[in-house]
């Protein structure tokens, strides 16, 4: 039967019996450090674990109560599945016992129950009336209706049926996502002697296996898993939702440190800006806007800047979205629950979920971002990624995996289910990039805009040079700058523009269907006498610069004239600046044919002598007649083929 695992939180005020309680069910004794012991009270994380069965096995993840070591409460809450909300019989409700559940609530925690502990110092009215404190407590929350057991850690009163409660919830718990990138965050880091540096953490997604790498973030440095332990026991892979320890290589032990975050190497970027939706808690003051605070996510621990975006102030118990700036990047991902607590007096103030994590830098929320916060939000996965997509002319699938923390694959599908819906295009093999369609219907259209355009100033031009078009389409359409369309897709947007019948591309030039080259009646003399000049040269043909500055169309209009007739090949450069005009060559090519009759070899002085040109003109000359293989070259004599 395979095992189930699942992680149970402790919470609650101080000395109210958690770490006792822990121990009553697992044996162990969470806290492990020389001062926790001296002072009886827990001041750090503590792990113990139990099975229950022979198919689930419990790990806790044992915090303190102490209101000066919230920070470490935090660092351990964000990976559990449930809460054990621990209330003393003797002392009910207190400050931590409230400030422990506000902050599950805030980072939607979706199951719990509740320890009445030390029940053996209480008669049973006692536990009654401290049983309907705590039911006022969480009326409205996730824990309402949540089973309240007591218990007695020193008589073991109430464990079995405390246990029967977790087996029951434990049914009711969604498994954590395995089908996602992993992320691992540490929250202990030390040197194990033999072994190197050891990191700990609850795997919150994914699966990792050993012998693969990961990637540290803020850190940016990769690492080697050279080993694995689940609950204390070797293993070569670890799935979402166990407590993990990995050995890890080719990093040290000081480097590392709680609030680190291990996710597969190369596919996310830190982030220190975040988008999100902002809770704040009924019992505490208004917040102002550009208010500094305690930030806490996972296991990481940074100020961060709360920067409104639809609001000047929050009011207590109300929610709004806000920019963080946090002083420390870190790997924050869309769904991603945060508290923030305040600086001084260090109480919780409220907390919320990431929305974006590599948003833009805003103050206000324009009405395009106010939109993609919205289905962010509140959209389903086609709805996010499309309104993802719309961020970008066109974006790498890989960049997207960033900003939603799925698994490329699966990307890839809603991907695909959009392009049958025809709201993106999916370009290149493997899938190089995304496009959203009503952008690229915009391209195609800018890029309409800019051939017409071009004609108009061009008319003597067959049309646009590809790169100068693409180069073009990247300047920007009177709001910010942009970068021109990759390749990819600007080939793209031209195959079906060609298609549809609205452009023709010829080699590297690109023209409006249909679009002829318009010469004004002074323009098509010009092109007369200039092809004219030409013939009547036969072989002593004039440099260009006398052909056209005889014309009366100015210098750039005749240049483009002499373009207009090399390209329709009337007249052919032969060298820089030898141009024959079309029928010169036919004749020579006669000329020699006949010649050949008599001798098929040529010597430079006897071409030069039947041709009637000097050896400037005559090597260039021979040299374009070798290119055209209608001679080839014999020592330095030609061989007429
Ligand atoms: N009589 C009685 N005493 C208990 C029980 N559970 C805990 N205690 C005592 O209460 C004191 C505090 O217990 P801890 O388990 O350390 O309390 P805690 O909630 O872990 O305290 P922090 O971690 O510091 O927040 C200890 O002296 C325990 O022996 C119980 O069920 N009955
Ligand atoms: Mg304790």
């Amino acid at each position: 039967m395979p095992i189930r695992n699942i992680i149970i939180g402790t919470a609650g005020h101080i000395d109210h019996g958690k770490s006792a309680l822990v121990e009553a069910l697992t044996g162990t004794h969470p806290d492990r450090l020389e001062e926790e012991k001296r002072r009886g009270i827990t001041i750090d994380l503590g792990f113990a674990h139990f099975d229950l069965g022979e198919d689930l096995r419990v790990a806790f993840v044992d915090v303190p109560g102490h209101e000066r070591f919230v920070k470490n409460m935090l660092a351990g809450v964000g990976g559990i599945d449930l809460v054990l909300l621990v209330v003393a019989a003797d002392e009910s409700v207190k400050p931590q016992t409230r400030e422990h559940f506000q902050v599950c609530t805030l980072l939607g925690i979706q199951q719990g129950l509740i320890a009445l502990t030390k029940a053996d110092l209480v008669d049973s009215d006692m536990v009654e009336l401290v049983a309907l404190e705590v039911q006022d407590l969480v009326r409205g929350s996730f824990l309402e209706g949540a089973p309240i057991v007591p218990v007695s850690a020193r008589t073991r009163d109430g464990l079995d049926a405390l246990k029967d409660e977790i087996r029951k919830l434990s049914e009711r718990i969604a498994s954590r996502r395995t089908d996602r990138p992993f992320r691992l965050p540490i929250d202990r880091a030390f040197v194990m002697t033999g072994f190197g540096a050891v990191v700990t953490g609850t795997l919150i997604e994914g699966r990792i296996q050993r012998d693969t790498e990961v990637e540290i973030f803020p850190l940016g440095r990769r690492a080697r898993i050279r080993g694995i332990e689940v609950h204390n026991q070797s293993s070569t892979e670890a799935v979402a939702g166990q407590r993990t320890a990995l050995n890890l290589g080719g990093v040290e032990a000081r480097e590392l440190a709680r609030g680190m975050m291990l996710a597969p190497p190369g596919l996310f970027q830190p982030t220190a800006r975040l988008d999100c939706s902002l809770q704040l808690l009924p019992s505490v003051r208004p917040l102002k806007n550009r208010a500094r605070v305690h930030f806490h996510c996972w296991t990481a621990e940074t100020i961060a800047e709360i920067v409104l975006l639809d609001a000047k102030e929050l009011r207590p118990g109300e929610r709004a979205r806000a920019q963080l700036r946090l002083t420390e990047a870190g790997l924050f991902l869309p769904g991603d629950h945060f508290i923030i607590r305040q600086f001084s007096p260090l109480v919780t103030l409220g907390g919320g979920v990431v929305l974006d994590n590599l948003p833009e830098k805003h103050s206000a929320l324009e009405a395009g971002a106010a939109r993609l916060l919205d289905v962010l939000e509140r959209g389903d996965a086609a709805q996010r990624l499309e309104a993802l997509l719309q961020q970008y002319e066109e974006v790498a699938p890989l960049a997207l995996v960033a900003r939603t923390g799925w698994e490329l694959s699966a990307l890839m599908a809603v991907a695909r289910q959009l392009e049958t819906q025809k709201r993106l295009l999916i370009l290149g093999t493997p899938p190089a990039l995304l496009a959203h369609t009503d952008r690229v219907n915009r391209l195609a259209q800018r890029l309409l805009s800019v051939l017409d355009q071009f004609h108009r100033s061009e008319p003597l031009a067959p049309g646009m040079n590809k790169e100068d078009l693409r180069g073009q389409l990247g300047a920007g359409d009177g709001r910010a700058r942009t970068a021109p369309p990759s390749p990819v897709l600007f080939n793209s947007i031209l195959e079906t523009l060609e298609r549809q019948g609205a452009v023709e591309v010829q080699g590297e030039i690109v023209r409006r269907r249909g679009r002829e080259i318009q010469l004004s009646p002074e323009e098509a003399r010009a092109k007369e006498e200039i092809s004219h000049a030409f013939e009547i040269a036969g072989f002593a043909v004039p440099s260009a610069r006398e052909v056209l500055e005889a014309t009366r169309v100015d210098r750039t209009r005749a240049e483009k004239i002499l373009q207009i007739l090399l390209r329709e090949k009337v007249l052919v450069r032969v060298a820089e600046d030898l141009i024959f005009h079309a029928s010169s060559l036919a004749k020579l090519r006669e000329l020699l044919a006949r010649r050949k009759t008599a001798s098929s070899l040529l010597s430079v002085a006897a071409f030069k002598e039947f041709t009637g040109l000097s050896r400037k003109y005559a090597i260039p000359l021979l040299e374009y007649l070798d290119r055209e293989r209608v001679t080839r070259r014999q020592g330095d004599d030609r061989v007429i083929l």
